[in-house]
């Protein structure tokens, strides 16, 4: 493959090119492009030293696979003019196009073959795909009729800079200096901040919106109840998420986890006695997204599990879902369909659906009652 990056020197872009060595994936040819302030410099890279060039239309010539990991701005001005001129397949990394309804929303384990016949395909947010990935075989076995989702999300989703600004409020705290902050609204270093993205009208942030749309659209489930309370925490570069399902059919822990041994990218890290749980620690700098906590809900009882996430956020949320893309529209096997799950009836809770039942055994009883006595 001819693979052209765009946004190299960013947290995403630099993670691509990593991917891309660790995955052994056969590039013939590399080209990395960045600001005019980088252009020039060279990037020590596994083949070799690549020179960092400006972007233009013109440049990605040639190219099979453009992956844009640069603003969601940039991305509608050049995604279609790239596949116009080039022909490239463009994985987009910005949110400009997750919601477009002519562009695939793709996380390959879970929904690859939407991919088929498109130039153009958007990666997930990293919080959604780090939370796909264990819900998906959840999902297929059991049905998710709802889900709320709280996050503790790391330095890296706010890219290089985030990261660079809690290392630098370290060493101000260690060095007894005043912490500055510029990325995160508020100084990170032993804090959390409940703002990620944009506040928007109905109170929400625009990041726990994004789990909401995106997930319904990955999963094919428009009608997915789904909420999220977005947190950003002093941690470098792994997303952590606390998670209650509310599911179609009856569950169990141990229903949960033959579910996710059997699936690919996760790891069921889940011992809690010998202090073995998903920690942003352990998930850093690892493809699969570790489950652990995994226990009946208090709340939804045989209808419900709690579980907690951690996931690389550069990784299994940016970089390696774009690479795994790249490799997926490679191979051309879109043969593989999305499993069904089990969805709700005519809309329903498990709760009201028992209630539905209940209430229609009850009528036949009360019409079968009647019809015996008037005989
Ligand atoms: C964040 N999810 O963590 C965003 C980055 N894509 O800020």
């Amino acid at each position: 493959m001819r693979i052209g990056v765009v946004g190299a020197t960013g947290a995403v872009g630099e993670e691509i090119v990593h991917v891309l060595r660790d995955r052994k994936v056969i590039v013939d040819e590399l080209r990395l492009f960045a600001s005019e302030k980088s252009a020039g410099k060279t990037r020590d890279t596994f083949l070799g030293d690549i020179t960092l060039q400006t972007f233009s239309v013109e440049a990605c010539k040639g190219l099979d696979v453009v992956f844009l990991a640069v603003s969601g701005s940039f991305s509608l001005t050049y995604a279609h003019a790239i596949i116009e001129a080039t022909g490239a397949v463009v994985i987009d990394n910005s949110s400009a196009f997750r919601m477009d309804p002519n562009v695939p929303l793709v996380i390959p384990e879970i929904n690859g073959h939407t991919a088929q016949g498109h130039k153009l395909i958007a990666n997930p947010n990293c919080t959604t795909a780090i939370a796909a990935m264990a819900l998906w075989p959840i999902h297929c076995r059991f049905g998710i009729a709802s889900l709320i989702m709280s996050t503790y999300q790391a330095a890296s989703g706010s890219g290089a800079e985030g990261m660079s600004e809690l290392q630098q409020q370290t060493n101000s705290y260690v060095n007894k200096e005043q912490l500055q902050n510029k990325v995160f609204a508020y100084p990170l270093l032993f804090n959390v901040i409940p703002h990620i993205d944009v506040f928007l009208e109905n109170g929400y942030t625009k990041e726990e919106m994004k789990v909401a749309w995106e997930t319904r659209k990955i999963f094919g489930c428009p009608n997915m109840d789904i909420s999220c309370t977005a947190v950003r925490i002093p941690t470098l570069r792994a997303h952590a998420e606390a998670i209650t399902l509310e599911t179609v059919l009856p569950v169990t822990c141990n229903g949960v986890y033959s579910s996710l041994e059997s699936a690919i990218g996760v790891d069921i890290v889940d011992d809690p006695e010998n202090r073995i749980y998903p920690m942003p620690l352990n998930a850093s700098a690892k493809e699969n997204v570790e489950v652990g906590r995994i226990r009946q809900s208090l709340v939804f009882g045989d209808h419900g599990i709690d579980l907690f996430v951690c996931g690389d956020q550069l990784l299994r949320g940016a970089a390696l879902n774009a690479v795994l893309i790249a490799e997926f529209m490679e191979i051309g096997d879109y043969s593989r369909n999305a499993p069904l799950a089990p969805t709700r009836v005519f809309n329903l809770r498990p709760k009201e659906m028992k209630i539905l039942l209940f209430s229609s055994i009850v009528s036949a009883i009360l019409v079968a009652g009647v019809f015996i006595t008037k005989k």
